[in-house]
Formats: C-alpha cells, structure tokens, sequence
C-alpha cells in the first residue's frame, strides 16, 4: 500500500499557507498576484513529482501523468476567500500532489497515473467554480459576458493583469479518467462532534443567488416625514425580515440561505437612502426547496412593488451550482480506505458548502474526502485543523486512490 510522507505533505501545506499569509489566515483571491505565485508554486512541484505540468487561460494548474492506462483526478482549489483559511481547497490541492508522489513510490502501483489539478476561482470572486467549469465545457461565453468583482473589475481585466488573456484554456477528457476524488476540510462541527476523523461525501448542495436593488428617494432625515419617504433602505429590512419569517415555512431540514452582503447609499446618518442593494444566497441538497425560495421572493416582492414607493428589482447574482450525489463505486473505496485507517471513525455524510467535485461530476465520476474542521471554523483566518488529521485524511485518500486505479486498471 503506498505510505505518504507526512513531512513533506506537511511542509508543501505551510509553503503554500505562506503565499498571501495574513495573520493565520490567507489572503489569495483568484488571479491576485498571490494566487498566481501560489499557480507558479504548485507548477514547479507538479513538475518536480514527475508531472506534465501546465497553467491554463483562466489559471487553472494542471499536472498530467506521462504513464498510461485509465487515470484518477485528484485535486481542489488555491485560491481564497477575501478573509480566507489556509486549508479550504489548499488541503485537496496538496493531498493530490502527495498522492501522486506516494504513489509514484509504491512498487504496486508506480505504473497508474494519477492527474493532479488546481481549479480557478472556486471562491466566485467572479463566478462559482469557474475552473473546473471551464474544464469541462460547463463555462459559456454569457456567463463570461461582463462579470464582475464586488469591485467592479471585469473577469477580462483580471485575466490579461494574471496574465493570462490569449493562453489556451484545458479542456478534460472524460475518456481518460476513471475517476476524479477531491479531498477537503469538513468546514462544520459534525466530525469534531462526533470524534469522527473522516467524511465521504454522500451529495454535493446546490445553491443559487439573487441580488435585490432598491431604487427610492434620498432625502433630508429630519424634514422628510414618514409618510412621504421613499426610503431605499426601509424596504431592504422589511424584505429581509419577510424572507426569515416566509423561508422557514418551505425551507427542508438542512436548507440555508444568507443576506451577507448589503449595501445602502449614500450610507450617512443623516440621509434618508435613495438606494441599497442586497445579496441573497440559498443552498440545499435538493432543488424542491431553491425553487420554494424562489417562489416566495418572487411573491414578497411582487407584494412590495405593488405598493408603490420603492422600487424592487430581484436578478440572479450568480450562474446557479446544481445539487449533486457523488459516485457510489468511488465512495466505496473511500469507505473501505477509511475503515482500514479510521475503523469506527469515520461516516457518510452531506457538504453544505458547494465544492469543484459538483462540477466535475457532470463529466467524470466524482467523490469527496472530508477530514475535521477544528471549531467547525471556516471561511475565517482561524479556520484550522490538526496535524494528525491531516496526515490521517491523505493516507486513506492514497490508500482508496491506489484501490480505485488498480480495479480501474484491471479491466
Ligand atoms: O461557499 C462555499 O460553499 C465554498 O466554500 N466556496
Ligand atoms: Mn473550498
Ligand atoms: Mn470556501
């Protein structure tokens, strides 16, 4: 069975976490000048584990096995969040390129190929999942047409700054792989909970956007009485407090939705606004429920322009990520993997947050590996997990990635 080297799975995870280093945290948005060393980083180690190496036009990194026969795909993201932790993606990106490594060194399975990859902009500074959509096709030129950053920097401005305008972009094919695995931190208590030291991902959420703007009247805060005030902002917490009270009515067991971005203009205290606007974002593992929700904003505000005063508008925010299972034969292994390295430790279990593996699984047979999230802590620069979790969590993911090559290789 192949033996990954904890040390220099260890080190290549604080080399990477030392890349846009802020604090605990880190700090590496898509296509930043941090994100794109960190590329140039993972390119060279991919090389040096004996890869064929590439950074394709919209930054994803791409590692390709010379050896032959049905390839698995490992990997995860390496860019952040705007106040991002030093494992989220970075953990599944690193594993790969261990695995390859353990691999490449085990006499029994030196001959499979193994394909290691980091997706671009998982984080959705521009667009959910943007990599792995690219690799795949699911990336059109509409959902390209005029993206922006929430600081208004085009998707274009930010390829040819990255350096990337002109470069050709991979495409996958799903004829070469028998698979694709990706590991990742829990990002929730329920493994810490339960003292379980590893998750296999039964379904992937799927999770939709929709941004609210708020068109009223800016005016003086003490001449204006209420009657006659078409206070932007007013609306904004009216409709917020509607969807708390409406949502809960339709909502299934594990549906979440967040109002984490709001914006109200000119943002002083002695101004009635003018004009807010408001994020809204909703997720769960099926879409009975993201349609419910869609549903009930639609009445909310429909209810509220019918009024008059303020003007609502509702647009998608983002292309929507679809709810998807992960593959049974795939989770086998990973089941077995971990019951020989954590026997009792380990169980199902479903991602709340949304993951490359959910897009990639349109295309290949997918899986997903969770170890524990210290506090349940993420998206935070005090998202951490232990040292001996993180050896524990790549060795059953080379174990289960040796089984799956060696049963793919075998037909
Ligand atoms: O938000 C998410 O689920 C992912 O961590 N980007
Ligand atoms: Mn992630
Ligand atoms: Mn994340």
């Amino acid at each position: 069975m192949p033996q990954i080297n904890a040390d220099r799975l260890l080190s290549d995870l604080r080399t990477l976490r030392s890349i846009g280093a802020q604090g605990t945290g880190v700090v590496r948005p898509a296509f930043s000048p941090k994100d794109m060393e960190a590329r140039r980083w993972l390119k060279q180690r991919y090389e040096e584990a004996g890869l064929e190496a590439s950074i394709d036009g919209v930054g994803n990194v791409y590692g390709r096995s010379r050896r032959r026969g049905k390839a698995l795909l490992s990997g995860s993201h390496s860019d952040t969040q705007p106040t991002g932790g030093w494992l989220d993606g970075a953990l599944g990106v690193v594993y790969a390129l261990e695995v390859v490594r353990a691999l490449a060194e085990d006499e029994a399975t030196k001959a499979f190929p193994v394909d290691a990859v980091s997706f671009q902009d998982e984080e959705s500074r521009f667009l959910g999942c943007l990599g792995s959509r690219s690799l795949t096709g699911a990336l059109t030129a509409d959902m390209e047409q005029g993206v922006t950053d929430s600081g208004g920097v085009t998707l274009e401005a930010a390829l040819r700054d990255a350096g990337l305008a002109g470069v050709p972009r991979l495409r996958l094919d799903p004829a070469r792989y028998c698979g694709f695995v990706e590991a990742h931190i829990e990002q929730g208590p329920t493994l810490e909970d339960t003292a379980h030291k590893i998750g296999v991902v039964s379904g992937i959420v799927g999770l939709r956007g929709i941004r609210f703007e708020f068109r009223g009247q800016q005016n003086h805060a003490g001449t204006t009485m209420m009657k006659t005030r078409r206070d932007a902002s007013a609306a904004l917490y009216e409709l917020a407090h509607r969807i708390n009270q409406e949502f809960p009515k339709v909502a299934a067991e594990r549906t979440v939705w967040t109002m984490g971005r709001v914006r109200v203009e000119p943002n002083a205290t002695s101004i009635v606004p003018g004009y807010a606007d408001m994020d809204l974002q909703f997720r769960d593992q099926s879409e009975a429920p993201l349609k419910a929700f869609e549903a009930v904003v639609e009445r909310l505000v429909a209810e509220m322009n019918a009024r008059g005063g303020v003007k609502i508008t509702a647009t998608p925010s983002r292309a929507p990520i679809a709810p998807t299972q992960m593959d049974p034969g795939l989770r086998a292994h990973l089941e077995a993997a971990a019951e020989r390295h954590a026997p009792g430790k380990w169980q199902r279990m479903p991602s709340g947050a949304f993951h490359d593996a959910g897009i990639i699984s349109a295309s290949i047979p997918s899986a997903m590996l969770f170890i524990p999230s210290i506090g349940g802590i993420s998206h935070d620069f005090a998202e951490d997990s232990r040292d001996g979790d993180i050896v524990l969590g790549c060795q059953v993911l080379a174990d289960a990635a040796a089984a799956i090559l060696a049963e793919a290789n075998a037909r």
